[in-house]
């Protein structure tokens, strides 16, 4: 049988579904849909000053973040694309203070999405790298009408999670619970095709990510760390290391999720009371789960991300993921210093 010159993403959700029983008809059609959104919201994005996409929308969202054009347009992209398929019982997203129950005019499904429609914003005017980012839950069988209680679940649960990343390419991350794969978007076609079928993180690193302008105000483990790589190979690391720093969390993570590095947002003295600014269930959560399917790790301090209990839908957490050893040392500094 002749292999296929490329497999797309259709072809590779049928394959998990009907080879490795990984998804259900529903899941594939929930993933298939959001694609299609990010496809929608590609094209948005790179219109810019071409297409009435830049600029502020003029409202804030609930984070009391002032909202751009095109968080709005992404937003809305997904909730229409979402809305009438039978795959999902509600969604819930950055940009909307509570809950989205699918129309009850529609059938509701078993699942429940969750997203950031589109992180990065503050890139979007500067044609900086930006992204949507999704995940995936089952709600409770008995649930009834879908409220916010459903969605607190830990991140260990999720059915699948990913991202799309509007770069240099469109490229489209997912996880369903068996390994990472990559798709890139093929315009001519219309289609994303699967550029790697298993992407693994390397395991150490010499490439960290993190707002420096933050130092001051970091607690001492992170401070401890970032001291040691900066003294570079005269320190007890024995090594130099390079930074990067985007400020889009998917940018980041797409960076060290194809060639390693380690990203932190970690909890500092400027907003005690917050754990941390990354928000837990439709950005750390899908990433954590991305990262640790590819062989790295994800924590907030001492903690697993995907063990922490959420108790808000909007609630924030501490982020330090990426190449399993220095996420492990991180974790090892924060257990000593508590
Ligand atoms: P700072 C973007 O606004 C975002 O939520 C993440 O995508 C990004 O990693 C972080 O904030 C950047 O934050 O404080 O460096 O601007």
């Amino acid at each position: 049988m002749t292999q296929p010159k490329s497999i797309n993403l259709t072809r590779y959700l049928v394959e998990q579904e009907r080879e490795h029983g990984a998804i259900t008809p529903h899941l594939r059609l929930l993933v298939e849909v959001v694609a299609r959104a990010c496809k929608r919201i590609s094209l948005a994005v790179n219109k810019g000053a071409l297409g009435d996409v830049l600029g502020a929308a003029g409202s804030d969202n609930v984070q009391g973040e002032a909202q751009k054009k095109l968080d709005v347009i992404a937003n809305d992209v997904l909730l229409e694309a979402n809305e009438w398929g039978g795959h999902l019982a509600a969604m819930a997203s950055e940009e909307m203070d509570t809950v989205h129950p699918v129309d009850s005019h529609y059938p509701r499904g078993e699942y429940l999405l969750l997203f950031d429609p589109l992180d990065g914003s503050s890139n979007i005017d500067v044609d900086v790298t930006i992204g949507t980012i999704f995940s995936v839950l089952r709600i409770p069988a008995d649930a009834g009408e879908p409220e916010e209680r459903h969605f607190l679940q830990p991140g260990r649960d999720q059915v699948a999670a990913g991202y799309c990343v509007y770069g240099p390419q469109t490229q489209l991350v997912l996880t369903v619970g068996r390994g990472v794969a990559v798709f890139t978007l093929d315009r001519e076609q219309g289609s994303f095709v699967l550029t790697d079928g298993d992407l693994r993180i390397p395991p150490s690193t010499g490439e960290f990510s993190i707002n420096m302008s933050n130092m001051r105000h970091w607690a001492q483990p992170v401070r401890r760390y970032i001291d040691e790589c900066l003294q570079g190979k005269e320190g007890p690391r024995g090594r130099d290391f390079n930074m990067r720093w985007v400020g889009s969390m998917v940018a980041d993570v797409h960076r060290i999720l194809m060639r390693g590095g380690v990203f932190l947002y970690p909890w500092d003295k400027r907003e005690p009371g917050k754990p941390g600014k990354l928000r837990l269930l439709y950005e750390a959560n899908p990433m954590s789960l991305l990262v640790e399917q590819a062989g790295g790790a994800a924590v907030a301090g001492a903690q697993r991300i995907l063990d922490i209990e959420p108790t808000a839908l909007h609630q924030r957490c501490s982020v330090m993921l990426g190449s399993r050893e220095e996420v492990e040392r991180l974790q090892q500094y924060h257990a000593q210093s508590a």
